[in-house]
């Protein structure tokens, strides 16, 4: 049911575009991963994303080439379960600070021996049909990829790296500028040196860096791909619509309203 390529290039440091699902709507999902999108993060930290939507929003990208992620709510065992058992290729999952947060992330997603995730007839695998299958392959076709969102975590990065299971890390700009005590300013040398220091670690570890450019634009995103980041969100269902009802009403010029 999941496509396996975006955690190839996750695990080969390959660069792979998806994007961001603030809305819980399975027509924006469908849109977003028609229009190419190798994958999509329904975002169930902020907003009204339940895991619900998620579920929609999964059968509603099945026929593309586009792999189904969840931004999980926190670092939760159940929630990472309960998104992966709803057909989730992988959990991208926020404020992991320490190896320890790391661990956690990856034992959750993982069933036993490697993990502690239940198992259940559930529509990951088919309802049950597929059940013997997905159980086999579920460990190593999942991705698990957690969140660099604070300075805690930017120092503690080599440790996070190191946990087996961990297939890369994505940084969250905003929070990492909040941590740093400047809030929104993603382009602050402070959030870049950070960002810096993750992706040279990525390197060294032979990880993939990730992160979410919210307002992209060409220079952002050459920037991020010749600094190293290959996992990358671009945008977002909610700036799309938005921009595009303001490039509509800006086509009416002041005369045309008289
Ligand atoms: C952040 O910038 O903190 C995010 O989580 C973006 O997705
Ligand atoms: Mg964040």
């Amino acid at each position: 049911m999941v496509s396996t390529s975006v955690k190839a290039c996750l695990l080969e440091r390959k660069v792979c575009i998806g994007s961001w699902l603030q809305s819980a709507s399975p027509v924006m999902a469908e849109i977003m991963a028609r229009s190419g999108f190798s994958w999509l993060a329904a975002d169930c930290e902020h907003g009204d994303v339940a895991l619900e939507g998620f579920a929609n929003q999964a059968r509603a990208v099945s026929p593309f080439p586009c792999v189904p992620f969840v931004r999980v709510a926190e670092n939760s065992t159940i929630q990472i379960r309960r998104a992966l058992d709803l057909g989730a290729g992988g959990v991208i999952v926020p404020l992991v600070n320490t190896a320890e947060e790391a661990a956690k992330a990856v034992s959750s997603a993982k069933y036993p021996p490697a993990g502690v995730r239940g198992f259940a007839f559930q529509r990951a695998n088919g309802w049950g049909g597929d059940f013997d299958a997905y159980c086999l392959s579920a460990n190593g076709r999942l991705s698990v990829v957690v969140m660099i969102e604070s300075k805690e975590a930017v120092a503690n990065i080599d440790s996070i790296l190191a946990v087996k299971g961990v297939d890369g890390v994505f940084i969250g700009p905003y929070d990492l500028s909040g941590s740093y005590g400047i809030p929104g300013q993603t382009s602050h040398p402070m959030v870049s040196d950070a960002c810096r220091k993750v992706s040279d670690a990525c390197a060294k570890a032979g990880k993939s860096a990730g992160m979410h450019i919210v307002l992209p634009d060409n220079a952002k995103v050459e920037k991020a791909i010749a600094d190293g980041f290959t996992f990358l969100a671009l945008g977002m269902d909610t700036v799309f619509v938005a921009d595009g009802a303001a490039r509509a009403l800006a086509t009416i010029s002041r005369g045309t309203m008289r």
